[in-house]
């Protein structure tokens, strides 16, 4: 086979006998690094190294304004960012509760639906999908970006926002490498850049941010959060195939690798392909990429009708990533009633998760 493979398979060797454990040991850090190298080369990409050192700058994009009947105070962010294609920016609206008096634990949701509909900054259009007046009254920053303003949910997606900034343009490259990052990548990448605004905003307390997203966004938040230990915990919703979902697992009714690379190619690296109908004899399964959000927070949901999303593997994925931490109730999972969405019974969760741990003493 090709280059990819043949390196593929070296690593492979490498790492059989901890991917054949049905659970995940503790971490060393030897064993936590060629676990995450292996996900980001056969999975999610790799960014580039300028993209790991991004330049960034914030502006405010009008004056803040309280809002939500006095509860809270809106500050809406421009976020630019330079590499060394080109310049980009995208926007966060962040929503602060008043009545707290020290930087307020937030929760960041990165939004994959209609921002008009599911993230208004004006609250003429309120949607359960991000619950902001629930999320302030709880005494969190509810903060938010649209997915697609940092790179489009379609096929072209690898060569548009901040991909034309951190990649050699394909006329002069050619092709993507396989190992190339896709758009769950640039997604998270996203996120990563809101918690550089985050930790220059008094208002707001660092250490205490959750990540959250749902389904497409839930496979983004679990990789924000393993690819960003600033953030203190993720919030995983209906995530599936390629999110918190075992692939080892039988689980006919639920997404394969096949599938999901066939109908979004562009959300993965291209040496994920090689996984296709192998979804088995992976070395390594998701519970192993949730592991490694040990020793932060993880939040996993799934809803009953949800078979798409294969709830039961998620849950036994929980189950099987749990001794990875030493308190075992650093790994929350919830399962509702009712189909795929992210909706309050799912936000409550994630809210009284983070109050449990004392994120608002
Ligand atoms: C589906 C896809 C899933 C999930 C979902 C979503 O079409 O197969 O992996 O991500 O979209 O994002 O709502």
């Amino acid at each position: 086979m090709n280059n990819a493979m043949n390196k593929l398979t070296v690593i492979g060797v490498a790492t059989l006998v901890a991917g054949c454990v049905s659970t995940v040991p503790e971490w060393n850090a030897e064993s936590r690094e060629t676990t995450l190298k292996w996900f980001l080369e056969n999975e999610y990409g790799v960014r580039p190294p300028e993209a790991e050192r991004p330049s960034v700058s914030f502006a405010a994009i009008e004056p803040d304004a309280v809002m939500m009947d006095g509860a809270a105070v809106r500050k809406r962010t421009r976020i630019s960012y330079a590499g060394p294609y080109g310049t980009n920016s995208f926007d966060v609206t962040a929503f602060i509760p008043k009545k707290v008096t020290k930087p307020a634990p937030a929760f960041v949701l990165i939004c994959n639906r209609d921002p008009s509909v599911n993230i208004d900054p004006t609250r003429a259009r309120k949607s359960d999908f991000w619950p902001a007046e629930e999320i302030v009254r709880r005494g969190y920053a509810a903060i938010t970006f649209y997915n697609g303003d940092l790179a489009p949910d379609r096929a072209i997606g690898n060569s548009a926002g901040v991909f034309t900034c951190y990649d050699k343009p394909w006329s002069k490259s050619g092709h993507r490498a396989f190992n190339a990052w896709g758009t769950l990548s640039a997604w998270a990448w996203g996120a990563s850049r809101v918690m550089d605004w985050i930790e220059t905003e008094p208002s707001l307390d660092a250490k205490h941010v959750a990540v959250v997203g749902h389904s497409r966004g839930g496979k983004t938040a679990l990789l924000t959060g393993v690819t960003d230990a600033r953030f203190a915990m993720a919030c995983v919703n209906d995530s599936g195939c390629s999110g918190a979902k075992l692939n080892r697992m039988d689980l006919p009714e639920s997404e394969s690798i096949a599938i999901i690379t066939r109908n979004f190619p562009y959300w993965f690296c291209e040496n994920y392909r090689m996984w296709v109908n192998r979804d088995k004899e992976m070395p390594f399964d998701q519970h192993q990429f949730l592991a490694l959000m040990a020793p932060r927070l993880v939040a996993v949901g799934s809803a009953e009708d949800d078979k798409w999303a294969g709830p039961k593997g998620e849950g036994e994925s929980c189950r099987l990533a749990r001794p990875a931490w030493d308190d075992p109730t650093c790994v929350d999972y919830h399962v509702r009633p009712g189909g795929h969405d992210l909706n309050l019974v799912d936000w409550t969760a994630y809210m009284d998760f983070a109050d449990r741990k004392g994120w608002r003493n």
